[in-house]
């Protein structure tokens, strides 16, 4: 037994299960699924990218329960190949008109006939009209099925659930394609680069058929998952060398910080062992301890704060709350697309304030777009569908629509008629009670309600329109934010306000900042909007008062008008501040949305994160710019050993080598005494395991507050070095011991397979810290 056990095979054992079948069906459970079978029916379907752009093709699910073609039903048989995509590429599906194109043609067809698939990733959507709607609810539900199946297929213990089909091997080879090993991987969780498994199977494919036998599946696999660094710390833990008993596993995971039981140990092995023999006798095998330390379970992020795990029952102003700047717009302020798709991305990542810039549009109805611009409009009725339709899908906490009005009054009262009756009762059209308010409700009361936050007349302003100086607004607050050039209105420009608008602003009432005095006797409903510049200046000045003003007052700050681009400030400064809102052009990837990112990767991606009890009284002592202690202050060592990554992709594929020559940075963003970077050193030509064993430390003052963020880079000798993948977390999130970090690209999506493999240490006062729990009692001052 011992000599089959160090002979890495696990995947062995799957392997034969899989080899009586050529074509693998994945999920064959669900062959008597009666979604899943008429998709293999196929259908014709239409695919839309325009009113004017629409292609007949016909659509089929192959029976590998994966792939989906979509071939042309009218060119010869000499026209481009058909397109197929994989279930695994779906990031979701959306029923009916949800898309541009599809919106385009949704008074010409029944909405119920159209679905969009959505793929994770930069590829483009996939809009179709099915010829009757049920064709298209069993295609949306039978992917959705499939996809739900896919994500389960994950482990020995499901794959179990579902035996595979006794159908001959159609060859009778016993070999393998490419496709098939890799979904025969991918079914047990293990993704691999394209370039990098390419090349591995052609070297194994000794007989150049483009096929593999059962020994060459071996290597294959063997090569791909070699990890001698993972090893050496498998072989320091196991005592035969060979595998891990449940003892040994438990004492692995005491020194990783985690739950240091024979139970926890046990329940590992059911989930992560692929050899049944080692998991019948509760072994850990080499492959099982590398499919477990690969697992999410093993991510560096603590999978306890991936639920909502903070008190959300205190006042609004106590949590950041995820926001977007410029929603509508898809790339600069200039000239690029206004549309609802923004919104829609933005809100399934959890952002929880979303801006809305309105103008009088024709025939009555106002819409929505960058002013004085060469950006297209979008009607404000279409934004509040898309708005009614997704608020609530990624978090059920308050969505806060900041209004920039700049309508006519009559266009203002359509505004407000829209609000009501599409989005019914969730609007919030009066306080939550009768009493005077002390301070803001929380998250938890405002669940499902979307709160308006613009311009109220205030009580003693009463009477309403009349006279235009005392019931009208300017909105020069906001206009200050397009800067002096871009804007040929005056700033005089003033916009008399509807009664019926402004009725719907309960919370949110924007009003320009009155400076620090008197700060408790100010409405806790008001709000007030910084431009990034005097944002800084105040945390820079008064970084206290503004910390206790932020205690019960809403801020949100707003990027330079200057930012043509849409470029991004750092969002960490103003989080030092206490500010909540801090809007960001969240179309514009880069450092700050990674940051945004991170610090929103907590509490169940909810869009609102608490502050740390130091920043949420009106009496609190923090100042962002101390260096010398104060509250918030818990002195503490971080220790980050990068020791190796996993298939990193080569991201500019225009240069001359195909191979990335990587380093990796580790940066702290926190305070400013906080703020810090060191890098590996560079390793040449390799991406598919480079190994750099190199230790970098901070120091850290403010835990609480810090964010740690990877970034790997692929040196460049010439120009600019060229960004590979990030990930950013809490340091309060952060767990200890050796973990992988799964990297993400610039725009927030997957890079899977790439990984890091690091270990980290945390102490204070030279004593270590294993647990989250541990060190969020001591920054708590409990321990
Ligand atoms: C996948 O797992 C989830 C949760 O574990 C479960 O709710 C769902 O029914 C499963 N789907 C399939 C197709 O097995
Ligand atoms: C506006 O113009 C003035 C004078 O030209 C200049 O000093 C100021 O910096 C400008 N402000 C902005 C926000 O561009
Ligand atoms: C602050 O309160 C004091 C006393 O209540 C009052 O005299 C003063 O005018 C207030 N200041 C502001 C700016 O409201
Ligand atoms: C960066 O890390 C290296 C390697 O550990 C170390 O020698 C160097 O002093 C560090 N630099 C800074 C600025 O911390
Ligand atoms: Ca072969």
């Amino acid at each position: 037994m011992t000599i089959k056990c160090c002979f890495h095979y696990g995947l062995h054992h799957i392997y034969d299960e899989q080899i009586s079948c050529s074509s693998l069906v994945l999920c064959s459970g669900l062959v008597d699924n009666a979604d899943v079978q008429w998709m293999m029916q196929g259908c014709n379907m239409v695919k839309v990218r325009s009113s004017r752009w629409q292609k007949s093709r016909h659509l089929r699910l192959l029976e590998d329960g994966l792939t989906v073609w979509c071939e042309s039903t009218k060119s010869s048989r000499k026209a481009k190949a058909s397109q197929t995509f994989a279930v695994t590429e779906v990031e979701c599906v959306r029923e009916g008109c949800k898309s541009e194109a599809l919106r385009q043609i949704s008074g010409s067809v029944p909405e119920s006939h159209c679905f969009t698939v959505v793929f994770k990733g930069v590829r483009k959507s996939l809009d179709l009209l099915c010829p009757n709607e049920e064709e298209a609810r069993r295609w949306v539900s039978g992917l959705r099925t499939l996809k739900d199946c896919v994500a389960n297929m994950s482990q020995k213990e499901k794959l179990d659930q579902y035996p595979l089909p006794q159908r001959a091997d159609q060859n009778q080879d016993g070999k393998m394609s490419y496709d098939e090993v890799k979904r025969l991987l991918q079914m047990i969780n293990i993704d691999l680069s394209e370039q990098y498994a390419r090349n591995l199977f052609k070297r194994c494919d000794r007989s150049g058929d483009g096929r593999l036998d059962h020994v060459e599946i071996e290597e294959f696999c063997r090569e791909l998952l070699r990890r001698p660094e993972l090893d050496s710390v498998f072989r320091h833990y196991s005592g035969n060398g060979c595998v891990l008993s449940t003892a040994e596993l438990r004492d692995f995971l005491g020194d990783q910080g985690e739950d240091a039981s024979l139970l926890h140990a046990k329940k590992l092995i059911l989930t992560y062992e692929l050899n049944e023999w080692a998991q019948t006798n509760q072994f850990m095998t080499q492959n099982g301890f590398t499919m477990y330390m690969l697992s999410l379970e093993n991510d560096v992020f603590n999978p306890e704060h991936a639920t909502v795990y903070q008190d959300m029952t205190r006042p609004l102003a106590h949590y950041f709350i995820s926001s977007s700047h410029n929603t509508y717009l898809t790339k600069d302020q200039v000239t690029s697309a206004s549309s609802t798709e923004p919104y829609i991305r933005a809100l399934n990542q959890g952002c929880r304030c979303v801006e809305l810039d309105c103008w009088d549009g024709d025939k009555g109805e106002p819409v929505i777009y960058h002013g004085h611009t060469l950006t297209s409009k979008v009607p404000f009725k279409e934004v509040i569908e898309t708005i009614a339709h997704f608020a609530f899908k990624a978090s059920p906490y308050p969505l806060v629509l900041s209004l920039e009005n700049h309508c006519s009054v009559e266009q203002q009262a359509v505004m407000a008629k829209h609000l009501r009756s599409i989005l019914g009762n969730r609007l919030l059209t009066k306080p939550l009670s009768d009493q005077a308010l002390n301070e803001l409700p929380s998250p938890e009361e405002l669940k499902y309600r979307i709160l308006v936050k613009g311009k109220k007349h205030t009580p003693h302003l009463g009477q309403l329109v009349k006279t235009g100086s005392s019931a009208s607004f300017s909105s020069s607050t906001e206009l200050e934010e397009l800067g002096n050039s871009s804007k040929n209105t005056p700033k005089r420009d003033s916009t008399k306000l509807s009664p019926e608008l402004s009725e719907l602003v309960v919370y949110c009432r924007s009003v320009p900042f009155s400076g620090f005095e008197n700060t408790t006797e100010k409405a806790p409903n008001d709000m007030s909007s910084f431009s990034e510049s005097d944002a800084l200046r105040l945390i820079k000045d008064s970084g206290k008062l503004f910390v206790r003003h932020n205690s019960r007052q809403l801020s949100r700050i707003y990027p330079s008008g200057q930012r043509l681009q849409s470029s991004n400030y750092d969002p960490q400064e103003m989080w030092n501040g206490g500010c909540q809102m801090v809007a960001l052009n969240f179309q514009t990837p880069g450092e700050q949305m990674d940051l945004n990112q991170g610090r929103f990767l907590q509490n169940g991606r909810c869009g609102y994160v608490l502050k740390p009890s130091f920043m949420c009284s009106s009496s609190s002592e923090f100042n962002p710019e101390n260096t010398g202690g104060g509250p918030g202050h818990v002195p503490t060592q971080l220790t980050i050993r990068i020791i190796s990554a996993q298939q990193l992709p080569k991201i500019n594929t225009e240069k001359a080598s195909s191979i990335v020559d990587p380093h990796v940075w580790v940066e702290i963003h926190g305070v400013d005494i906080d703020n810090a970077k060191n890098k590996t050193h560079r390793i040449d030509n390799n991406g598919f395991n480079p190994r750099w064993d190199c230790t970098l430390s901070f120091q850290l003052q403010v835990p609480e507050l810090a964010l740690v963020r990877f970034v790997v880079e692929d040196h460049d000798h010439k120009a600019k070095n060229d960004f590979v993948g990030q990930f950013t977390l809490p340091f309060m999130s952060l767990r200890t011991g050796y973990r992988h970090i799964h990297l993400l690209k610039a725009d927030g999506s997957s890079l899977s397979p790439a990984t890091l493999f690091v270990h980290v240490k945390v102490a204070r006062r030279g004593v270590p810290i294993k647990t989250v729990a541990e060190r969020m009692a001591i920054a708590k001052g409990k321990a």
